[in-house]
């Protein structure tokens, strides 16, 4: 048996280092400071937060760094280990640019930039008052695994510029920027879990978030002392929330709450499902039906874990794969094959994680059966003609922090 990957590709205590050395190396200069926020893993409850629902996620050890330096000319400059050219605008133009110019800027600027844009929109600040920056980002977080590296550079870049420009806003008020840099400067329609595991993450718990008044509350999950590892398996299949299926699944859940009479789906429960059936068409009633029945699941996680501890949870994370396949209609062929060779092999639950369309799967497995489900998933991948998966465990860790 293979030993399996203990820990994320790439996920090193020198990438602040990284950060620290590319801002050198492409600004001449010497920062002064990093910043740094986690990607995420929801344990469950998804595609609930747009619906003012519940979520239970929890920030994982692979960070975002941002080295920070300032500059006299009103100019905020980025620069990225994954991108050649460093992207510049004044401060001043920022409000021109977002959001109804953001095409002309490089994709992957568009996030630390519309977080500039939300930040000082959000602080109220006039922009020509604000001290220029350069920025240089390098990233442990795996892109487009749906373990939300989109919100580890965004939490990042709030840290930063919050602390460098005076700006006193709280952990809520920095995620709720977060979001609005990936609604209107990315054009990505997503709810507001991933920028608040980032923001509120703690090391050992999860999140439990009310996504409608945005109260979270930590949630101890004890898995070191149960004995048992988060596994995540990247599929390797890419997917993008700015594109396609995301809104589409969002838009059908907004039609359901409509026709149901409720403001969001939120408001309606599993008792009301059977006049959600005879309203609704029959898909718009199966997007209903994940949602509704999936925040009962979330609710239903937190009480389990209070009561019978982590290894409790198994058949709940279970169930919401199998609503995300057949009713929401989210899950792709690798997803389905990596969560049904996990819980072949031993894992005690598994299902897909995040938005779905691609990303990752997550297992959780006793400590000494995490070879056995690694061996198995990278088989079922061969055997499928998929090519093969990345898998890896995490650890619930800590928030975004200056590092
Ligand atoms: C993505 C989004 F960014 C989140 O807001 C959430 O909707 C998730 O998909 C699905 O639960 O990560």
């Amino acid at each position: 048996t293979d030993a399996p990957a203990t820990d994320a590709p790439g996920a090193r205590p020198e990438a602040a280092q990284s950060a620290r050395a590319l801002f050198t190396e492409r600004f001449d200069a010497v920062p002064l400071g990093t910043w740094s926020a986690p990607g995420r893993v929801n344990l469950i409850g998804e595609h609930t937060d747009y619906n003012d629902g519940f979520v239970l996620p929890f920030a994982i050890q692979h960070r975002t760094h941002v080295a920070l330096g300032t500059r006299a000319d009103g100019v905020i400059r980025v620069a990225s280990t994954f991108a050649d050219d460093a992207v510049e605008v004044p401060l001043a133009e920022l409000n021109a640019l977002f959001p109804d110019g953001r095409e002309t800027v490089a994709e992957w600027a568009r996030y630390p930039l519309g977080v500039a844009w939300a930040l000082q929109r959000a602080a109220g600040r006039d922009p020509v008052t604000l001290v220029g920056v350069d920025l240089a980002f390098a990233s442990d977080v795996p892109v487009g695994a749906g373990l939300s590296s989109s919100a580890a550079i965004e939490g990042a870049t709030a840290s930063a510029l919050a602390a460098i420009w005076g700006i006193d806003l709280d952990r809520t008020a920095l995620a709720r920027v977060g979001r609005t840099a990936e609604n209107e400067a990315v054009g990505a329609p997503t709810g507001i879990m991933d920028q608040m595991a980032s923001m509120l993450g703690r090391a050992d718990a999860a999140i439990f978030l009310d996504c409608r008044s945005l109260e979270a509350e930590v949630i101890d999950l004890g898995f070191a002392d149960a004995g048992l590892e988060l596994v995540v398996i990247d599929t390797g299949v890419s997917h993008s929330h700015a594109t396609g299926g995301y809104g589409e699944r969002r838009a059908a859940c907004e039609r359901g709450a409509e026709a149901m009479g409720a403001s969001a789906l939120r408001d309606v429960s599993v008792a009301d499902l059977e006049r959600a059936q005879e309203l609704l068409d029959d898909v718009t009633f199966r997007r209903v039906r994940h949602v509704v029945t999936e925040n009962q699941r979330v609710l239903d996680t937190v009480a389990a874990l209070a009561a019978e501890g982590p290894a409790s949870v198994g058949p709940l994370l279970v169930a919401s794969h199998a609503s995300m396949r057949d009713d929401f209609e989210i899950s792709v062929p690798e997803l389905d094959t990596a969560v049904e060779a996990a819980l072949a092999a031993g894992a005690i639950g598994a299902r897909m994680t995040g938005g779905g369309f691609g990303g990752a799967a997550i297992a959780l497995v006793a400590r000494d059966g995490v070879g056995a489900v690694t061996d198995a998933v990278t088989a079922a991948f061969t055997d499928a003609g998929f090519a093969a998966p990345t898998i890896f465990t995490v650890a619930p860790s800590a928030g975004a922090a200056r590092d």
